[in-house]
């Protein structure tokens, strides 16, 4: 096993089986991911790469066909499966409905992963873990014990629970269990107004915010941004985020 950072011979990449992509971009969340290694097993989540293998694009078969994903090797607590990121604002995440269900941007940037890759993840019984990076300070974490997603016929309604926060961060997602997900074509919200265009983005919006993670990347209109409440303090207010991770570990 080569560590990370060196690219192994690429001849044994050419064997038909799931191996991590060579990209010479560094991941800004610790570690880099320029390794290039090749399993011969299948992949249900992150959590099956063996130990030692570089963070980077793996192509998983949790139902039976293939979807690539990024893999965190690296952060605490892993392998992570990453469904969400957002770092330099290069994405926009003013998306359509059918975007939101099949994923958009890319693995090795910004991306959603997409409804329907998720889903199949969700079922082999995930928690999430959320990390979010202010526009100053550092990076702190929530994680959820319960998350799921319905199908698209119930309109990807939100399942979470079981909240936990080693940085104190507020639960800023419970407000949002049992909604449905709303785009730009597909409001869902009982808001008389637009959650989807006052927030710039997507969300499981109830009547707006207590968090819009997929709200538009911008650091100075704090209500229209990617927000999470009482980020910094317990003050009722909204914090502009700058960096976002949605990640999944089976239980
Ligand atoms: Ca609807």
């Amino acid at each position: 096993m080569s560590p990370c950072g060196l690219h192994r011979n690429p001849s044994e990449s050419r064997q038909g089986h799931s191996h991590a992509r060579t990209s010479g971009r560094d991941w800004t969340i610790p570690g880099t991911w320029r390794g290039h290694t090749c399993l011969t097993s299948s992949l249900n989540n992150c959590g099956d790469v063996p130990t030692g293998h570089c963070s980077g694009v793996y192509t998983l078969t949790p139902a039976g066909s293939n979807v690539d994903v990024f893999c965190d090797m690296d952060t605490a607590g892993g392998p992570w499966t990453i469904i969400a990121s957002r770092y330099d604002g290069s994405v926009d995440f003013y998306k359509s409905w059918n975007e939101y269900k099949n994923g958009f941007g890319s693995l090795t940037g910004e991306f959603w992963l997409g409804f329907e890759n998720v889903r199949p993840l969700l079922a082999q019984n995930m928690k999430l873990r959320i990390e979010l990076k202010g526009w100053s300070g550092p990076l702190k974490h929530v994680e959820y014990d319960t998350f799921d997603i319905s199908d698209e016929a119930s309109e990807y309604t939100l399942n979470v629970g079981g909240y936990s926060s080693s940085d104190g961060l507020y639960d800023a997602l419970n407000y949002h269990n049992g909604w449905p997900f709303s785009t730009y074509d597909n409001g869902n919200y009982m808001s008389g107004f637009s959650c989807t265009s006052n927030g710039h983005g997507a969300w499981w919006y109830t009547n707006c915010y207590h968090s819009n993670l997929f709200g538009k990347w911008i650091t100075n209109d704090v209500y229209a941004a990617t927000n999470w409440l009482n980020f910094y303090a317990n003050s009722g207010s909204y914090t502009a985020v700058k960096t976002v991770r949605m990640m999944l570990k089976k239980k």
